[in-house]
């Protein structure tokens, strides 16, 4: 079965996703850096900015999230991830006609952020922690699945898999499931192979080179590689450097049947999506 079988559009709140097209999702990041002592008001004058330039990019969905993924990131409280992401959702709907995606793995984020307006549930644990798969299917939103193994803080310590792709497919297939039994039917989910969280540089390659395999359920699939460190690490290049290379894997992903790419570098990776898709449609005729 193909993602088409699933009907091309995904309502998202407010606002519906064409699946038939592959569609880029801006990165905003809302965790606060040592720079930005700027106060509340300046924090989000800055986001909304940031939004305003992705979507005139060709930006259709924006990501905001309130903790940091990245391997040994600090956790941060209820609290401060409630204060970091809501207001923020509030913001952008207020101000733009978009999709906002809510990066969250956490059922009080959740259910705030879909009063506030989001429009999809990207949760890196799959709805894993105590109380997400209730709030996922109350808000009536859509959820994004991704693949990772362990925990943030120790997903890079030395992972092994049997077979990536097979544990991987294994993984999102138990969880379409547990979302079925929720409440949450397929037609709402979306899945993603969950690039560099507990996976090595040769795991990450495998995967990506076979993802399109990953679709058992014909689910759309979402893609994250954008500056990534498998892209540092097979170039030897720094975050700041990675930018042609994670346009090589955006273009790929789409070949693979991505519908969603998730990326920090909106116009760039708009142009690439493009330009892979028309390949692809001439291709199809
Ligand atoms: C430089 C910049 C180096 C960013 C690493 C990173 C994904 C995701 C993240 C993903 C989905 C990240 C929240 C990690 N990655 N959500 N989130 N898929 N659905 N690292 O691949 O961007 S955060």
């Amino acid at each position: 079965m193909s993602t088409a079988d699933y009907g091309s559009r995904l309502p998202c709140g407010d606002r519906e996703l064409d699946l038939s097209r592959t569609h880029v999702m801006g990165i905003l990041n809302t965790t606060p850096d040592s720079f930005s002592d700027g106060g509340q008001y300046l924090q989000l004058d800055a986001a909304l900015r940031h939004v305003e330039r992705m979507l005139e990019d060709g930006a259709t969905l924006i990501d905001v999230g309130g903790e940091s993924t990245r391997p040994g990131a600090a956790p941060v409280s209820l609290e401060q991830e409630l204060e970091r992401v809501v207001p923020v959702v509030e913001a952008i709907k207020a101000r733009f006609d978009t999709i906002v995606s809510v990066d969250t793995s956490t059922p009080e984020v959740m259910r705030d952020s879909a009063a506030a307006g989001a429009g999809l549930i990207n949760d890196v644990r799959a709805l894993l922690r105590p109380g997400a798969l209730q709030a996922a299917a109350q808000s009536g939103l859509p959820v994004c699945l991704m693949h990772m193994r362990g925990e943030p803080q120790t997903m890079q310590e030395a992972p092994r898999y049997e077979s990536i792709l097979t544990e991987v497919g294994r993984f999102l297939t138990e969880r379409v499931q547990a979302c079925e039994q929720a409440g949450i039917g397929r037609e709402r989910l979306l899945l993603d192979p969950g690039f560099g969280f507990g996976k090595t540089l040769e795991h990450n390659l495998e995967l990506f080179a076979h993802m399109h395999l990953l679709q058992p359920a014909g689910l759309p699939l979402l893609v994250g590689v954008s500056r990534k460190s498998m892209i540092g690490q097979l170039l030897g290049r720094p975050v700041d450097q990675r930018l042609a290379g994670g346009l090589a894997l955006a273009a790929l992903a789409v070949a693979r049947g991505a519908r969603i790419i998730r990326v920090h570098d909106v116009a760039a990776s708009v142009d690439a999506v493009r330009m892979s898709e028309a390949v692809l449609q001439a291709q199809a005729r």
